[in-house]
């Protein structure tokens, strides 16, 4: 994340990291993700790009703030399954969402915590209102010098499709969300290893849906390159039929 700050510890508990499992690499963080279920988290399609889609590749961390402290909430799981969405496409990005299922026993997997807690799946037209100042992104990606010990967060607006579509011509589809580097904060934006991530809003009754999953952008450090994110509402019905939620 760029331009964002030090979250608290277990302020964002549905987020997630996918990491490499066993040699070489053990522990580098892959991706960010989102806990939607005890036993499932969203993340993108592309996080699997580099190290293909075998689950003995990957373990997922739960209830983490800093990557190189133990603390009491922060647990590990081993991946039972990896569904990038069919329609994903390397290329353009399009449809970059995959379903990535813990493992566990009978639906149970995660032990929910105050630290520990699902985002909620938005409603299937449901749009994050575009002047909320309540959204935000989330991960240990790069901060413009490094990638973070701390889990790091950062208020984005919800930008008109319009702005990216002539930012990314030809690039920007249905399937993707506008948001951040807005002109009065150019310089907040999600970077490499927040991918996967969330962009969750938070709406009437403190509950917070998960709108957006950190997809691509040209650049993280260009003043009004904004990042694109997948629209997880036009999703809800496949993720829905997948996980059974
Ligand atoms: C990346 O490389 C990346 N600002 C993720 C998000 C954005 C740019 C790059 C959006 O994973």
């Amino acid at each position: 994340i760029i331009g964002g700050e030090n979250s608290l510890r277990g302020g964002w508990p549905w987020q997630a990291a996918i990491r490499l499992r066993g040699s070489p690499g053990d522990g580098r963080l892959v991706c960010g993700a989102t806990l939607v279920s005890s036993c499932w988290i969203l993340t993108s399609a592309h996080c699997f790009k580099r190290y293909g889609n075998s689950t003995k590749t990957y373990k997922v961390r739960v209830g983490d703030y800093h990557i190189l402290v133990p603390e009491e909430y922060e647990t590990e799981y081993a991946v039972e399954e990896i569904i990038p969405h069919p329609s994903y496409e390397v290329h353009s990005n399009d449809y970059d969402l995959a379903l990535v299922r813990l493992s566990g026993r009978e639906g149970r997997c995660v032990t929910f915590s105050r630290h520990v807690l699902p985002a909620c799946l938005p409603g299937r037209r449901e749009k994050a209102a575009r002047t909320s100042s309540s959204c935000y992104i989330t991960g240990w990606g790069d901060t413009g010098r490094a990638y973070s010990k701390t889990l790091q967060q950062a208020a984005v607006s919800q930008l008109h499709k319009r702005h990216c579509e002539a930012h990314y011509p030809g690039q920007f589809t249905a399937r993707m969300l506008c948001a951040g580097n807005t002109p009065s904060e150019p310089w907040v934006d999600s970077c490499r290893g927040d991918s996967g991530g969330p962009l969750v809003c938070e709406r009437t009754g403190g509950r917070w849906v998960l709108y957006g999953v950190t997809s691509w952008g040209y650049s993280c450090r260009l003043q009004n390159s904004p990042g694109v994110y997948t629209k997880v509402s036009a999703f809800v019905p496949w993720i829905r039929r997948l996980t059974g939620l």
